[in-house]
């Protein structure tokens, strides 16, 4: 059944089906009873736990709960023919863009029917054009609230389609499943396992999760997948490949592959489709035509193997033949490519400087040395400043500015003057602490100064010289114009006592827009005044992103990767600011927070000496 699951319906796909014979009859209306069979149907198989092809395989439709006589026959006829006869004759007589204007909130089979055809509006786009024309409000029984209605649910509508999961949400569910899989099972079963797609790439949104395993039982792989108890629905369940939905509707999608596959299949299902484009193209241009499973030789000799200095040049030339690999290493290697870390595999440069063996060699997690924006107590933060500093020592740091938030950001209360001193008692004798125990970990005192609507910041410019690193964020104001926002804050960047642009845009993942600054001047401005920019790893924010972190580099800037910590439990979110760097083609160089202290506070000093 290896092949044949592609063209075959998910259980999923034959809900739609019935939940759609059940909307086309209520714009008809239709018998209230037989759309609600319709209607139950649709979601008791949206909800089966089996494949709906293996039950119907045994003869067993009828054996499914609320599946009666004319249900199950019409589900026979889908699954053999591709069609049920009255959902034709239906789709025949209503147009589709009808059912869809049902999505929109407020929009009842009813009304559907009468804008359908009392004002001949066929689609969602139709529906939408109507209520800004004020078509609507021509309807007996309509008026302006009702357009107004419309055209918020329109928009709520087209948010709503944008189901990606943003990567904090969905990289620990992930990795949960990964860690239950490999429990359910025997050891041993699972050879190799990892997260491939966009998950590997460590995008900020995730469509869908892809997990690609090696197993020499796949079936059994298979069965203990969609066995996981997070699992609420069945998609897809083939022996080597199975898709399932979760609670939070995101799906997941896994392959088993022969140990001799995992190198082209590891790299087929990591991505970006871009990426792979462009190296079955370079494939091609060898000889080779690149799948998920290997290289196969075309046969065709090609003006690539008469020049002798290309790269990648290889033995069996002309022989058709299927070459393996183990690793994605030895498959970018057989192409005379350097290994492409999936951060980079977008498309955006990385092959050029693959074949010139001229990549940057990443940042990773444990060039970190210490952390120079997070909060306390004395904020919004949970932990104290000993409860911060110990989790600080315990992960390895050096050093940890305490940066609670200054006052001028009128939610939570902030640090003023006086809150500072007392934060600053507190730090002296911690750090007399590590020094007599002859601990070379340090406690910072710092401030995130709120940057107020006119680029003033929180706290006086005589307060923030007595500090050792402040990092100034644009928390409030949000909103502001482009001209009065990017104005405000450069006028923050060029403040003698700033040493770190705190989250540029301010941007909250799937929530809430960056604001509309001019990121490529605010850049400019911090590669002049060396002031410092940061690249906020908590998950909901990765602020710089990793594009503006590449042009952030490009323009000269320092980075700063901080995880803004009001935990000690979000220590741990380190990796994500690291992964959106790596995204940005970034090195250990490039960023302030790799230095140890001395070095860390020499670069700052020699920084604001020039403004
Ligand atoms: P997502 O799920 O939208 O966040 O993004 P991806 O990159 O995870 O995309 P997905 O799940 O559709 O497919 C996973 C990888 O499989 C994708 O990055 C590249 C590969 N792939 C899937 N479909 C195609 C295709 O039609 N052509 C090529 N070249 N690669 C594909
Ligand atoms: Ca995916
Ligand atoms: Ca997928
Ligand atoms: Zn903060």
């Amino acid at each position: 059944m290896s092949d044949s699951e592609t063209a075959r319906l998910s259980n999923r796909q034959v809900a739609e089906v019935f939940a759609a014979i059940g909307d086309l009859m209520l714009i008809l209306g239709e018998n209230r009873f037989k759309i609600i069979a319709y209607q139950n149907a649709a979601r008791t198989i949206e909800e089966l736990n089996r494949d709906i092809h293996t039950i119907h395989a045994a003869g067993e439709l009828r054996s499914i709960p609320g599946i009666g006589q004319a249900i199950a026959e019409k589900i026979d006829d889908l699954l053999t023919t591709g069609h049920i006869p009255l959902y034709d004759k239906l789709t025949e007589q209503v147009p589709a863009g009808v059912v869809e204007m049902m999505r929109v909130p407020d929009v009842g089979p009813k009304t559907a029917k009468r804008l359908w055809e009392e004002l001949d509006i066929t689609s969602v786009e139709g529906l939408k054009a109507a209520a800004q024309a004020e078509r609507i409000r021509g309807l007996k029984g309509f008026g302006a609230k009702s357009e107004e209605k419309i055209l918020k649910g329109i928009e709520l509508l087209a948010r709503r389609a944008d189901d990606r999961t943003p990567i904090g949400t969905a990289r620990p569910l992930a990795e949960g499943i990964i860690a239950d899989l490999l429990a359910a099972l025997p050891a041993g079963t699972i050879q190799k396992i990892e997260l491939a797609g966009s998950l590997r790439r460590w995008r900020e949104t995730i469509g869908d999760v892809d997990i690609l395993a090696v197993s020499e039982q796949p079936v059994a792989v298979m069965e203990a997948f969609r066995s996981l108890p997070q699992v609420v629905d069945i998609l897809g369940a083939g022996d080597r490949k199975s898709s399932v939905t979760l609670p939070n509707g995101m799906q997941v999608d896994i392959r088993v592959v022969e140990a001799r596959h995992w190198g082209a299949a590891l790299a087929y299902f990591t991505g970006s489709q871009a990426h792979n484009v462009a190296v079955r193209e370079l494939a091609q241009k060898q000889g080779w035509s690149l799948n998920e499973y290997s290289l196969t030789s075309d046969g065709k000799e090609t003006e690539f193997f008469k020049s002798p200095d290309s790269p990648g040049t290889h033995e069996a030339k002309n022989s058709v033949s299927d070459r393996y690999f183990e690793t994605e290493e030895e498959l970018y290697a057989f192409l005379g490519l350097e290994w492409v870390a999936p951060e980079m595999r977008e498309n955006s440069g990385e092959i050029q400087a693959a074949r010139q063996h001229s990549l940057p060699r990443l940042i990773e997690v444990g060039d970190i040395v210490g952390e120079l924006h997070s909060h306390t107590v004395f904020s919004d933060g949970k932990g104290t400043i000993a409860e911060m500093a110990a989790a600080a020592q315990a992960k390895g740091y050096g050093y940890w500015n305490v940066s609670d938030h200054s006052i001028g950001l009128g939610v939570t209360q902030g640090v003023d003057a006086a809150k500072l001193a007392e934060q600053r008692a507190e730090i002296d004798r911690l750090n007399a602490g590590y020094a007599a125990a002859g601990d070379d970990f340090r406690l910072l005192l710092g401030t995130e100064a709120e940057v107020l609507a006119d680029g003033t910041l929180g706290l006086p410019d005589e307060v923030l010289a007595t500090l050792d690193v402040v990092v100034a964020s644009i928390h409030i104001g949000l909103r502001q114009d482009r001209e009065t926002i990017t104005e405000r804050c450069l006028k923050a960047v060029r403040n003698p006592h700033v040493d770190i642009l705190g989250h540029p845009t301010g941007r909250l993942i799937g929530r809430r827009e960056p604001s509309d600054i001019d990121l490529e001047r605010v850049l400019q401005a911090c590669a002049e005044t060396g002031t410092i920019v940061e690249i906020n790893a908590n998950p909901a924010r990765l602020d710089l992103s990793g594009a503006y972190a590449r042009r952030a580099v490009e323009l000269g800037c320092t980075l700063v990767i901080n995880c803004d910590a009001h935990s000690t439990e979000q220590i741990d979110l380190l990796p994500y600011g690291i992964h959106t760097a790596r995204r940005g083609w970034v090195t250990a160089a490039d960023v302030l927070n790799t230095r140890p202290l001395a070095e860390m506070l020499g670069m700052l000093k020699d920084a604001k000496s020039d403004r």
